[in-house]
This record gives structure tokens, sequence and C-alpha cells, in this order.
């Protein structure tokens, strides 16, 4: 018998997050391994791991999937397993069909059930139980996410020995609409039960501690809370970024330049306009279409000379919300190319697909103008990994203020993009600019990326919740 392969694995560092960082793949002779998936996350995540004896915890993203943990490019794997009706109720439900749509702003109406709610809670349960199981004594455990604010108390309540952080990707909201939650104390409790609590922007934060205060009766001092059985936290802002040099790589490699060139002959435009986002109503698309069709109509673009190139990618497709948006894209889109394209030509190229990072890469190169326009965004990485794929200086990108990036990227070609004509101006402005200005933006724009990498975003954070742990920026 072997106990020991039954028994959880123990770590020094725990990342908790809704998805385990995996992919299952096929081998050659028909097996199949995991493998850790290239995201943002776990390249910030790696070196810490692998110093420190580091355990992920989550779902691996099939439903009902029971794993016992594994490990996957030297990472151990502590999978939590999540069944049909928890997808639909935690996961679809409570996270992405109630705090998503409140937190960014209620661009979307928010749904409040019960039944989802005591699905979060469980399902939250189940992942702060993983987590003291893992941890060693006085681990530290960083808590990732919307899907997982009750994991600090949870664990804290029965793990008081561990250092326990959480960060937020997305935007924490004022008062005003956090209020509208019927379990609005239970969230900030458990966000409330971490040593140190991550946003996007200082004015994440401030909204955090502004409702501990009036909501909760915390004492708060700046960044500091102290909660009633007298432990001090903080909370504070921990921009988020992307693997700089690995994007950076992509775009000086031979073979990235040569799609890009590819993609450039194949739209056979003087001015390139690239969106690409997940599919998800936050990111402004409907406006985006409707400015770009308008000034197509307008001939402020020529469909002869310019080009808008819209990526989707496919995203959480079975809430209703999100069938809508994909059904009104697509409408507005064959409206716009039917009205203003001829033979052989079409203003907008749509693309409802996923791109490994090389493709994406060679887009963000062909690409004269980047727009990222949402309505609200936690912070918008495509932004920062648009910058990355620039090297020579050139491009322009037009941002939304209302992305978390804006605060950071300043000297980007800022737009409202709920004032249409306003987006349709500084478009123009961003494709029509002297070389030298776009140039001028474009060095500090890169000079603000290149020197705040994913790395020392991790590096800040887990510094700041442990000075012992503090990982080489490398
Ligand atoms: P997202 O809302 O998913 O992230 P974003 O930050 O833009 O938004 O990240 C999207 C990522 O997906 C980027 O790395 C991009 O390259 C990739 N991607 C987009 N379309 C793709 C496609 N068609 N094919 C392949 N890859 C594609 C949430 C928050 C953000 C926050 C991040 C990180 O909503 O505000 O910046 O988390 O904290």
């Amino acid at each position: 018998m072997n106990n020991e392969s039954k028994s959880n694995p123990q770590a020094s560092f725990v990342v908790v997050a809704n998805r385990l960082p995996v992919e299952q793949v096929t081998n050659d002779d028909g097996s199949t391994t995991w493998r850790t998936s290239p995201g943002g996350l776990v390249t910030a995540m790696e070196p810490v791991m692998k110093n420190q004896d580091g355990a992920w915890i989550g779902w691996s993203g099939a439903p009902g999937e029971k794993l016992d943990p594994f490990e996957a490019d030297d990472i151990k794997q502590v999978p939590v397993e999540l069944s049909q009706d928890e997808i639909n109720e935690y996961y679809e439900g409570f996270s992405n069909a109630t705090l998503w749509p409140l937190y960014h702003d209620s661009v979307a109406f928010p749904e409040y059930h019960r039944e989802w709610w005591d699905a979060y809670v469980k399902v939250n349960q189940r992942f702060a139980d993983a987590a003291a199981e893992v941890a060693e004594e006085g681990a530290t455990v960083w808590v990732q996410d919307y899907q997982l604010q009750l994991v600090p108390k949870m664990l804290r309540d029965v793990r008081p020995d561990l250092k326990i952080g959480f960060f937020l990707h997305i935007p924490f909201p004022p008062g005003e609409l956090f209020g509208q939650l019927p379990w609005r104390e239970r969230i900030l409790e458990g966000l409330a039960g971490a040593d140190l609590v991550g946003f996007q922007t200082p004015e994440g934060a401030a909204n955090f501690l502004r409702l501990l205060r009036t909501r909760m009766n915390y004492q708060v001092q700046r960044d500091t809370f102290t909660t009633p059985d007298g432990r001090r936290s903080r909370a504070r802002a921990y921009p988020i970024s992307i693997d700089v040099q690995m994007f950076e790589d992509l775009a000086r490699s031979p073979e990235v330049k040569a799609r890009a060139k590819e993609i450039r002959d194949d739209l056979d435009a003087k001015t390139v306009f690239f969106g690409v986002d997940r599919l998800d109503y936050t990111k402004g698309l409907r406006q985006r279409i409707r400015a770009f069709g308008e000034l197509f109509k307008s001939g402020e673009l020529d469909a002869d000379e310019a080009v808008f190139l819209q990526v989707a990618t496919p995203s959480r497709e079975r809430v209703e919300e999100y069938k809508r948006l994909r059904d009104d894209i697509e409408l507005l889109v064959g409206r716009i190319n039917g009205d203003m394209g001829r033979i052989g030509r079409s203003p907008i190229t749509y693309l409802h697909n996923t791109f490994p990072r090389s493709e994406m890469a060679a887009m963000y190169l062909a690409a004269d103008v980047m727009v990222v326009t949402p309505l609200r965004d936690g912070m918008n990485l495509v932004a920062k990994e648009y910058l990355a794929c620039r090297p020579n200086n050139d491009g322009a990108l037009v941002l939304s203020e209302f992305a978390g990036a804006a605060l950071e990227l300043k000297q980007a070609y800022m737009v409202n993009p709920y004032d249409i004509n306003g987006m349709k101006n500084t478009t123009l402005q961003a494709m029509n600019d002297t070389a030298a200005n776009k140039r001028r933006r474009m060095r500090a724009l890169r000079r603000q990326v290149v020197t705040h990498d994913i790395k020392k975003w991790a590096s800040d954070f887990l510094g700041d919740l442990d000075p012992d742990m503090k990982p080489d920026e490398g």
C-alpha cells in the first residue's frame, strides 16, 4: 500500500485560483500528459513556485472530474472537483452573472439568486479546505480573483499560522454599486481575512477600504485596516502586467515578422486598425464597431485604404448575456460589411477564434493603430502586449480611460468609449498624427511597460506580503 501517493503534497507556497494552469496534451504514442498552459499568472508564479516548493490549487476545467494531485512542469497541481451543478451555480452563475457585471459598473444587469450564493459559499469552502490541507506550517498562500473572495477568511479561521494574500484581477466597485449585493458583508469579511489584499488600481483599494470603514466599522488608517479581533492587514494597488521579454522576443523573431508581413499583404490596406478581446460585454465591442461603421460610412475612413481587424475570443458561451452579445456583434459587422464592402473587400475583418501567442504577436506587429476601448476593465493586458510587440517605437494605442491600464499608460490616445463621436475623432487623430508624435508617445508607453513587467508585479506583492520571500525579479 502506498499511502504517500494518496495524501496531498505539502507546500510552503500555495496559489489558489479557480483554474489549474494546465492543459492535457496527447503524446505521439496516444497517451496523455498535463502541461502548464502559458498564461501570465503561471509565468509570474513559476520562479516562486520552483524556488519555494510550491503547489497550485484549482479546478481542471472538466465537469465532475476527480483527480489526485499530480505534477506538471515541476509544479504540484492539486485539483478541486466541481460538479456540473456547481459549474452552473458557482461559476457561470454567481461568479460570471452576478459578480462579474456588478464589479464592472453593472454594464450588464447582475442577477441575484440565493441558490447561486449557496453554491459559491460551498465551493469557496472546498478551495479553503484544500489550501488548509496542502499548506505547511507558516506557509504563504496567495488566493486569486473574484471567484474565491471568501477563501481568505475561511482559511484564516482554521489556519491562523498562514500568511494569506489575495489579488482581485477585476475592478472593485464603489460602495453605491457594491451595496446592492445581498451578501456584501460576507464578501468584505472574506477578503479582510487576508494579510494583504491587492487590487489593480488605487481606486479599487480605496473603494474596499471605505466599505470596511462604513459598512463593517473596521478601523482604517491609510492603507491599513484592523479587524474586530485586532489583526492589522493592508489593501493596496499592484497593477498587473505581462511577460514583456517573451512578447518582445516573439516580435523580433524572423518567423513572426514574416507572418506579420503576410497578414498585411492579405489585408492589403494602408492603415490596419486592430482590436482583440475576449467576447465580453465589458470590452466595449458594440460601441467600437459602431464607431468604425460610422467612420467608413461617412468616408472619413476609406474602405479601399483602411481596414479594421477585430478578433474576438469565444468566451462564457453558455451564459445568456454572452450569446446575445455574439449575435449582436455578428449582426453589426455583417450589416457594415454588407452596406460598405464590395466584391473582395470588406471594411471589417472579424474573426471569432483563439490564436497561439506567436500569431497574436504577428497581428500586434501588423497593426498600425491598436484599439482597446473597454467600458470597464480591471487592467487590460492586450494594451500592454501591443506595446511589448513594438520594439521599433512605431504604431499607436487608442485606449479607454476606463481600463485600469489607463492609469499607467497616460501617453495613449485616450477615449471615453461611451462617447462615439469622441472615439471616432481620437481614432482618426491616432491614424493621422505625425510619425514623430507617435514615436514620442510610443517610447514613453514602452518605457512604462518594460520597467513594470509581470515578475515585478509578483515580486512587489509577495515582497509586501512576506519580506522574507521577495523573489528574484530576474
Ligand atoms: P481578461 O478580461 O481576459 O482578463 P485581458 O487583460 O485583456 O482581459 O487579457 C486577455 C488575454 O487573452 C491576453 O493575454 C490576450 O493576449 C489573450 N487573448 C485575447 N484574445 C485572444 C485570442 N483570440 N487568441 C489568443 N489569446 C487571446 C482579466 C481582467 C483584466 C486583467 C486580467 C489580468 O478582466 O482586466 O488585465 O484579468 O489580471
